[in-house]
């Protein structure tokens, strides 16, 4: 698509020195509309660690918003989302991936503290001592060159346009106050092909995620720092409800 040559000259500028990374493109149904279209990417990629911050919600702050795309794309219920984090995230930053969506009068201008939902979450995917120990997400993503593949989106939701937030979560300096890396973009969505009138509980973002939270100030019980949380199997190889809200699979009552 001809938006997308613009944008990609623009992201050339992110830097790539500090391994972090920022969800930079999707693809709907196995199709990408090209990179930054419909997000609102950062000039930077850097993780934002403070969670009362507004720039929780849709990034900024200390990484500028420099391409917010004009672009809002259009969704069926039932669509399968691919998201991609660029560039490579650094092996030492491993945690659970989630993915939120937010309904707006206009998911070009809007950017909503509240109304929150969320949509998918992958925690642990596999502890196996043999082959590595625990296996997170972002290990995944990671391994899939930076690529999170099959979030579903609900058939259940109202038509309407959407923000949709991509999070990556880094837990490795989670034994200190605010050390926790929080990384995020929003896509614009419009949604078609529902007739649904679910209303999912709902959180506010920022609100969603206290500092304190277990999961992502890693402490135990004594107060002493948890320094090596991510390579626990802490949850027992079960998906990691990390915060709230936790994720609720789809059922074939309610999807
Ligand atoms: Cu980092």
């Amino acid at each position: 698509m001809k938006f997308a040559t613009a944008l990609i000259s623009l992201l050339t500028i992110l830097p790539v020195i500090d391994a972090h990374t920022i969800f930079q493109q999707l693809k709907i149904n196995g199709v990408a509309p090209g990179l930054g279209v419909g997000i609102r990417l950062p000039s930077k990629d850097g993780p934002i660690w403070n969670v009362s911050s507004p720039d929780m919600t849709c990034n900024g702050g200390r990484n500028p918003i420099v391409s917010h795309s004009p672009i809002v794309l259009p969704l069926s219920g039932g669509d399968i989302i691919d998201i991609q984090f660029k560039p490579g995230i650094d092996q030492s930053h491993r945690g659970p991936v989630s993915v939120y969506m937010a309904k707006v009068p206009n998911a070009l201008t809007e950017t909503p503290t509240e109304g929150w939902f969320k949509i998918w979450e992958k925690g642990v995917v596999k502890n196996d001592t043999a082959k590595g120990g625990v296996w997170w997400a972002v290990d995944e993503l990671r391994a899939n060159n930076g690529w999170v593949y099959g979030i579903e989106v609900p058939r259940c939701l109202e038509a309407g346009e959407y923000l949709f937030r991509g999070e990556m979560l880094a837990l490795h300096d989670g034994a200190y106050v605010e050390g926790a890396q929080f990384y995020m973009s929003c896509a614009q969505f419009r949604v078609g092909g529902v007739t649904g009138d679910a209303h999912p509980a709902t959180v506010s973002v920022p609100g969603y995620v206290k500092y304190d939270d277990p999961g992502v100030l890693h402490i135990d019980d004594k107060h002493h720092p948890l320094h090596d949380f991510e390579n626990r199997d802490s949850h027992n190889g079960k998906n990691y409800c990390h915060y709230n809200p936790c994720f609720v699979p789809h059922t074939d009552d309610h999807r």
